[in-house]
């Protein structure tokens, strides 16, 4: 397998409003991060995704950009964006910038244009459509809920928006749409990033003449003909030639609805694409019969055959990428694991194991090398993120879902999870602003906080250093082989990696049950190279008692 700066680096994802506020208007900003760089370079982390800080009037918190070449007032100044980037390459340090290019916000000069008349210039840059027996032009739902349409009086028609009525969707079959994207990407090249993620990029090329999608059981709108496109590959092929093969980057394309197959074409190993992509089959196990609003819980079953597919699927031909949280998605804790504070640290230790030894470029969500938690949302009005209040009005009020319900699912799944201020320290707001934070802060703060975990050797915080120093010498970790093992355990995920002699032997403990295992042969000799309970250099039992989360990694070179 090739080697490569991207496989060998672990990702850190800033949300960048909850991550700092360096003014106290509560919202966090670029000279917060600035600040905290320190922090991330003690934590050992070698590429920061930032999520999107340009101008934008803030309907889905920056995911509607009014202008790809600004930042936003409240995030700072390109003086304060280009001293950042200075102090991330002055540690060693690297930027990903997020790509939203499905859509635009609705302020963005080329829609104001395109909204303008039938005959602008910009018309095409975005899929206007004539309704249909007085409806909208398509059965296609939005992703916040309601129609993907919206109805322009300026000039009788509706435009498309895959995600909120101010993100109109960017036609990419128009050549101008992609040269205009294109040369944005360059500006920033050219500036000195050091990559991109790219925003539902297997959105972007619709299916030709807009047909109806299908409808799932229980949803109450089409699902929209976009995910993986016709043109998809043929775009970004032209992207990777006009930008992407001119620079050293990584590029990592947020792929909802990506197949094994598909994957492989857009992180083909010949670099002709992308150089990773982000599946979402794990985070989708637990949906139910309304999609992510359920209470159902995550399986080991399920979700130690979702990732051993990918990861023996993907092998020589693509490269994964490894996550179990980012900014729309519950804590990971939370979700995958345990988050009563008797089992919370070690059990936020052993997912890291468990996902850290797989075979990808592993990614961490702020907060997430805390162990921070789902927060408790009590009332609709604490809640901020779009995606969830506009369910909560679509579901109860068309008396799908019992109010009290929905509140609960929202607890259990909703993105505002992930998006209360990172827990610095045990003061006031949780050390993230000195002013009132845009979102409530989790109430835990005075016991998971960054501050107490530095000093505590024992921490979640320092066992991630100890697995990102361990990546940086340990081939086997970045290129091995991956193996499952006990694919019918009821408790347990067990995997081998294999790199030439080296060889590791990955067991994780994903109950609060006492396990046994018999170690198996080969792996007699080895020794404990990260284990969240036991001490490394040590060798272990030939059947081993593993305590509720415990996860043990033994290595062995063989002969
Ligand atoms: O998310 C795309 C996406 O697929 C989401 O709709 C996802 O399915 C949902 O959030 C899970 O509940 C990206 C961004 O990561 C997200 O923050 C944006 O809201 C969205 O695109 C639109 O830009």
């Amino acid at each position: 397998m090739e080697r490569a700066w991207w496989k060998e680096a672990i990702v850190y994802e800033i949300y960048p409003r909850s991550f700092m506020d360096s003014d106290g208007d509560g919202v966090g900003d670029l000279r917060g991060i600035i600040s905290r760089l320190d922090y991330l370079k003690e934590l050992g982390i070698d590429v920061i995704w930032l999520a999107p800080v340009y101008q934008s009037p803030n309907d889905d918190n920056g995911y509607d950009i009014s202008d790809y070449q600004a930042i936003m007032k409240e995030f700072g100044t390109m003086e304060d964006f280009d001293e950042m980037l200075e102090g991330i390459h002055a540690r060693g340090m690297r930027l990903v910038m997020d790509l939203v290019v499905n859509h635009t916000s609705d302020e963005h000069a080329w829609f104001v244009e395109s909204r303008s008349s039938k005959t602008n210039p910009y018309r095409d840059y975005y899929f206007w459509r004539e309704g249909k027996d007085g409806r909208e032009p398509n059965n296609w739902g939005s992703c916040f809920s309601g129609s993907a349409w919206k109805y322009d009086e300026t000039t009788d028609m509706y435009f498309l928006h895959v995600f909120s009525k101010k993100q109109p969707d960017l036609n990419w079959d128009n050549p101008k749409v992609r040269e205009d994207v294109f040369s944005m990407m360059n500006w920033w090249c050219e500036k000195g990033i050091d990559g991109f993620r790219m925003d539902v990029i297997s959105f972007i090329s619709k299916e030709e003449g807009l047909p109806d999608g299908p409808k799932f059981p229980g949803a109450l709108h089409g699902f929209p003909r976009c995910v993986n496109g016709p043109h998809v590959h043929e775009y970004l092929q032209e992207m990777n030639r006009e930008v992407l093969s001119k620079y050293d980057l990584m590029t990592v394309g947020e792929c909802s609805g990506v197949t094994i197959e598909e994957a492989k074409k857009y992180a083909r190993a010949d670099g002709k694409e992308l150089s990773m992509v982000f599946q979402f089959e794990h985070v989708g196990l637990d949906d139910g019969k309304f999609g992510k609003w359920t209470d159902r819980r995550m399986e080991l079953k399920g979700f130690r055959e979702v990732m051993s597919k990918w990861q023996t699927e993907l092998e020589g031909k693509a490269w994964n990428s490894l996550f179990l949280g980012n900014h729309d998605q519950p804590r990971s804790i939370s979700r995958f694991g345990n988050d009563d504070p008797r089992y919370r640290e070690v059990c936020a230790k052993m997912l890291a194991t468990c996902i850290h030894m797989m075979q990808g470029t592993p990614y961490l969500y702020q907060g997430e090398e805390l162990g921070m938690t789902n927060c408790p949302f009590e009332t609709l009005e604490e809640l901020r993120d779009i995606e969830s209040i506009n369910a909560f009005h679509e579901l109860t009020e068309s008396g799908k879902i019992d109010p009290e319900d929905m509140m609960r699912y929202i607890n259990l799944r909703g993105r505002d999870n992930a998006r209360t201020p990172m827990q610095w320290d045990d003061s006031a707001n949780a050390g993230f602003t000195t002013g009132t934070p845009w979102i409530k802060v989790n109430p835990n703060y005075t016991k998971i906080n960054a501050m107490a975990q530095q000093k505590d050797p024992n921490s979640v915080f320092h066992y991630y250093q100890k697995l990102h120093r361990l990546r940086k010498e340990e081939d086997v970790i970045v290129y091995g082989k991956y193996q499952l093992l006990e694919p019918e355990s009821e408790s347990l995920y067990v995997y081998t990696r294999t790199l030439e002699k080296d060889k590791l032997l990955v067991i994780c403990n994903f109950t609060d049950q006492e396990v046994s295992y018999r170690i198996p042969e080969e792996f007699s000799n080895g020794r404990i190279l990260i284990g969240n309970l036991r001490e490394e250099g040590t060798s272990a039992e030939e059947t081993v008692q593993l305590k509720p989360y415990e996860a043990i990694v033994l290595k062995v070179v063989q002969e």
